[in-house]
Parts: C-alpha cells; sequence; structure tokens
C-alpha cells in the first residue's frame, strides 16, 4: 500500500524527430525536463542540442535500432512530439501499438498537420496545442501527478 506521498516512477520513451531534422529540438530538452521531474525518461539524448545528424555506418544504426526498441518493449508509455515530421517517430509510435503501450502524441496545429495515419488511428492520444503552456498540464494528467 503506497502512502499519499510516494510516486511511482514511470519509465518514459520520449520521441521526437532527429534525422527528419531538429528544429523543435529546445522544445524537446524543455518537455523531458519537466517529465524528469517525477519520471524516468529513457531517451534523454532526444532533447540534446549537439547531436550529431550524419549518416552513421550500419553497425551505428543496427545498434540504435535494438536499444531503441529494447527500451520501447520496456517502457510504461511513449510520449511524442510530431510537430516535425520524423519516419523513426512514426516507426516507433507503431512500433509501441504492436506491444500495447500507452502512446500520446502531441503537436502544434498552428505549424503543421498531422499524419492521417496518427490521427485517424483511435489507439494514440493525440493532443494538439497552440501554445507550448498547454502541454504541461496534459503533462500533469498523464503522469498521473496531482492525484
Ligand atoms: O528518423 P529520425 O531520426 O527522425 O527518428 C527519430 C527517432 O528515432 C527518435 O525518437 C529516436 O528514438 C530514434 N533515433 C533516431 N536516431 C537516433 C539516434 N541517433 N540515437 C538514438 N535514437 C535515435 C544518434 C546517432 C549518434 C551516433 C550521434
Amino acid at each position: 500500500m503506497l502512502s499519499s506521498n510516494e510516486y511511482i516512477n514511470d519509465k518514459i520513451y520520449f520521441a521526437g524527430s532527429i534525422r527528419g531534422g531538429r528544429v523543435d529540438a529546445a522544445l524537446y530538452q524543455r518537455l523531458i525536463c519537466y517529465i524528469k521531474e517525477t519520471d524516468i525518461v529513457l531517451t534523454e539524448h532526444i532533447g540534446k542540442m549537439k547531436m550529431s545528424l550524419k549518416a552513421q555506418t550500419k553497425a551505428i544504426d543496427t545498434h540504435i535500432y535494438e536499444r531503441d526498441t529494447e527500451w520501447l518493449r520496456g517502457c510504461d508509455m511513449v510520449i511524442a512530439e510530431c510537430t516535425c515530421p520524423s519516419l523513426g517517430v512514426g516507426y516507433e509510435l507503431a512500433y509501441a501499438e504492436a506491444h500495447n503501450i500507452p502512446v500520446y502524441i502531441f503537436y502544434d496545429k498552428s505549424k503543421s498537420n498531422i499524419s492521417a495515419m496518427l490521427n485517424g488511428n483511435s489507439y494514440f492520444t493525440i493532443i494538439p496545442y497552440e501554445a507550448e503552456e498547454e502541454i504541461y498540464p496534459e503533462l500533469d494528467k498523464i503522469l498521473k501527478r496531482n492525484l
């Protein structure tokens, strides 16, 4: 039985564009910091400002794929920021669905149109926003803070 001030840390797989474009990297960093106040983010590197976008060797990409899919299978939920379209993020969302992992998708509706393959799939919880401040109370709900 948990006392009221105990909090169960969820393992969060935060997904955001890397080779799809880094225009929102600073936003990813702020969201990851916010989630980390109470929970564990497995993919902290997504928010790193100095990430190489150069093509890597097949062996490095194989390592990334195997590590990321292992983290996906072991996480409690995926939280994705999808304003900047990314093939890798799209793949991760479908992978999470195939493994019955809850998926929450944020996107700025004033900047982009979400793919019909995400918006049309009732498995995903899609959260459109227009201002960054709208994201944080939604994260509080997803992470079951203030219960
Ligand atoms: O297609 P994209 O690159 O935009 O896909 C982004 C998504 O794939 C992210 O949510 C990550 O989880 C995953 N991903 C793609 N590239 C990497 C990566 N590269 N490291 C970890 N996860 C990745 C680092 C390259 C390094 C040698 C500098």
